[in-house]
């Protein structure tokens, strides 16, 4: 049987590792796009990166979109390809626009040039739903994006359902909510804190700088959501789906659980920065996963204390591993 091809934007990130892993395991060809930079930035990927295809690109780049899936000719793309910290996008706006918003233009028009046949999966966000409507949050609840990161995924959004009403792609999003891993960037509040917590236990820190305690978040494991991105582009009709795991926690509460797997009092650590908090917050997200559950038979595996729990296991490792 002919091998079937995947390309994978964003595939250096945190969701790219895992899902490019879970492709390989089902005998997928898999073409990574990375993007030129000064230096390299494989870490996530170097386990498997002699079992990918890397090509360059770009998302401000139609024309190397193009050349991409010209000359691979994948049957399925999935765009996690963003400007993806909320923080970054009020000073760069602009930046995040033309990559998290535009980007998805970009590759939809490349796909329709090339091959229309190709199936679409489009990085979508709960970010999306901000000052929420409605707990919990569902596919078919208004949005209101609070910071520019959000507004250009609704753009991203829309216009993944515009192609596929206006051309018959087969383009689906999914509304991810929060997921995190030992592999997440520093900046993102779980592995700051989970990374601060192993730091702290080897002696290397003492304070721990935050922003809003307050906020809630849906945090589920990336490594299970990657699984539904696969599975929406298998259905014989393309949709939209949120994937959450339906139960929300505070910042304060990921302190209490990450500091208390490192036997610490998190009080005593924890401080509040102003440098962290946001000009505009997204208070609570909380999703109701019941379409992907009952349509792509999705189930998450990891809750969230094991979550946590296993990414202070993870820095703890890191940690004393660099201190040798
Ligand atoms: P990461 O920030 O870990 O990864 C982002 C990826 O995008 C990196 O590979 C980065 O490349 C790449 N990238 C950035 N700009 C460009 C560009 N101009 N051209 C090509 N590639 C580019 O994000 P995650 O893995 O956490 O998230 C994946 C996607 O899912 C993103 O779109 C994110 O917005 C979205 N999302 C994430 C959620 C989460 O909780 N993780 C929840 C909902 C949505 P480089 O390594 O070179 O920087
Ligand atoms: P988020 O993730 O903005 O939800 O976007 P992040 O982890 O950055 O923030 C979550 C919440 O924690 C609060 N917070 C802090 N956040 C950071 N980064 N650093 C801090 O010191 C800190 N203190 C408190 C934030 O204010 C916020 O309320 C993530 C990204 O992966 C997006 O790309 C994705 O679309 C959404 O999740 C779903």
């Amino acid at each position: 049987m002919v091998a079937r091809r995947a390309l994978i934007t964003g595939v250096t990130g945190q969701d790219g590792s895992y899902l490019a892993e879970l492709l390989l395991a089902q005998g997928y060809e898999v073409i990574g796009v990375v993007r030129r930079s000064s230096t390299l930035n494989f870490e996530r990927i170097a386990h498997i990166q002699d079992r990918l295809t890397l090509v360059p690109a770009d998302l401000l780049d139609e024309v190397s979109l193009i050349a991409a899936i010209r000359d691979h000719r994948p049957s399925e793309v999935y765009n996690l390809a963003a400007q993806s910290f909320v923080q970054t996008s009020w000073s760069q706006p602009v930046l995040t626009g033309e990559t998290t918003a535009l980007g998805v233009t970009r590759l939809l028009d490349a796909i329709r040039i090339v091959d229309p046949e190709i199936r679409f999966y489009q990085a979508s966000s709960s970010e999306m739903f901000g000052k929420v409507h409605e707990v919990p949050q569902t596919e078919v609840t208004p949005f209101y994006p609070r910071s520019p990161y959000g507004v250009a995924k609704v753009y991203g959004h829309w216009i993944t359902v515009n192609y596929r009403e206006s051309y018959g792609l087969h383009a689906s999003s999914g509304m991810l909510f929060n997921h995190e891993s030992p592999r997440r960037g520093l900046e993102f509040v779980t592995r700051k804190v989970t990374h601060g917590v192993a730091r702290i236990a080897c002696g290397l820190d003492d304070k721990l700088a935050l922003g809003n305690l307050d906020s809630q978040r849906d945090w589920g494991y990336a490594a299970d959501y990657v699984r539904a991105m696969w599975l929406m582009l298998q259905q014989d009709v393309p949709s939209d789906y949120v994937v959450a795991t339906g139960e929300t926690h505070s910042v304060r509460e990921l302190c209490e659980v990450a500091f208390g797997a490192a036997e610490l009092d998190w009080q005593q650590h924890v401080v509040v920065d102003e440098r962290f908090l946001r000009p505009a917050e997204v208070d609570l997200l909380v999703g109701d996963p019941t379409k992907a559950r009952d349509t792509l038979g999705w189930e998450r595996d990891v809750g969230f204390a094991r979550l946590v729990e296993m990414m202070v296991e993870a820095d703890l490792d890191l940690v004393r591993a660099q201190l040798g």
